[in-house]
């Protein structure tokens, strides 16, 4: 090897050496996303094989372990699963790992290609149709026998206000979703902040003729409240008592 060469190796290896580790490399890890980015194998197990995120996508994704348990309580439903706001797929993943079929939606391309990504680090790409659009729009030609909603919640200052109340859902208010979920099917599965006002979310249950049946349930990772999740028609009461049109919260 010549002098010049030589030199050219070492510049190489010394501007190597100077890279952050390969799981830091897809995207730049802000100030913004540090706290999500270290719980990054709570959102993703399988993270270091190559799973992509924007800022959205890290503030926003289900932790895996909530979103295997929204998978397990969607048994009673039936075998389609409509994810309305998919976003990088860490529910459209597990609902499809437990044998579901899902159809996945967002508006946001990036997130589509994302979550398309992450599906296949998973192996399930095959069991999930993925629709770039807007879920308001494309309801009336929705067909499944579970409808999950994760909206946004208007970004991680959700949780400035102590009582989050349904109107402070994206795109739409929260009885307005509601309702274009029920044009689909009565069980409908929501996912929504820890400060969620839950006697609205009660009261979505008597927007139904026969009014549906709800369940609460709180969702902790390592001991952190993390959401909360509501659990309508066919979906509510899993493993207690059926109650007719009763509420119960419980903790999980
Ligand atoms: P968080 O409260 O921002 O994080 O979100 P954390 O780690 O509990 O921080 P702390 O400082 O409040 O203790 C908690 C979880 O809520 C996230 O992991 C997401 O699963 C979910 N989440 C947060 N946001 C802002 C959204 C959202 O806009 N939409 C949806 N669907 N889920 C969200
Ligand atoms: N459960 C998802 C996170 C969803 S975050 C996960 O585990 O990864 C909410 C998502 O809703 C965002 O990705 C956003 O792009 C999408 N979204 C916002 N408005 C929408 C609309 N009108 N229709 C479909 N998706 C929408």
């Amino acid at each position: 090897m010549s002098r010049r060469s030589k030199k050219k190796r070492r510049k190489i290896l010394k501007h190597n050496a100077k890279r952050k580790p390969s799981d830091d490399s897809q995207s730049i890890i802000s100030p913004k996303i540090k706290k999500y980015w270290l719980q990054r194998y709570s959102l993703f197990s399988r993270y270091d094989e190559g799973i992509k995120m924007d800022e959205e996508g890290w503030f926003s994704v289900t932790p895996e372990e909530i979103a295997v348990r929204h998978a397990q309580r969607s048994v009673a439903g039936g075998v389609v699963v409509v994810d309305c706001f998919a976003g990088v797929g860490g529910n459209s993943i597990q609902f499809a790992a437990l044998g579901y079929h899902v159809v996945a939606i967002d508006i946001d391309p990036k997130k589509v290609e994302m979550a398309s990504n992450n599906a296949k680090i998973y192996g399930v790409d095959n069991y999930i149709d993925f629709i770039v659009g807007d879920f308001l729009q494309l309801a009336p030609s929705l067909k499944g026998n579970v409808v999950f909603l994760s909206p946004p919640w208007g970004g991680p200052s959700y949780k400035m206000t102590d009582n989050f109340t349904l109107n402070l859902l994206k795109p739409v208010d929260g009885h307005t979703l509601f309702q274009v979920a029920q044009t689909i099917t009565p069980n409908i599965i929501m996912f929504l902040p820890r400060n969620v006002d839950v006697s609205q979310v009660e009261e979505l249950s008597w927007l139904s003729s026969p009014p549906l049946n709800v369940e609460i349930e709180e969702n902790y990772v390592q001991g952190f409240l993390k959401g909360i999740t509501a659990y309508f028609g066919k979906t509510a009461y899993w493993g207690v008592a059926q109650e007719t049109n009763s509420v119960h919260i419980h903790e999980v």
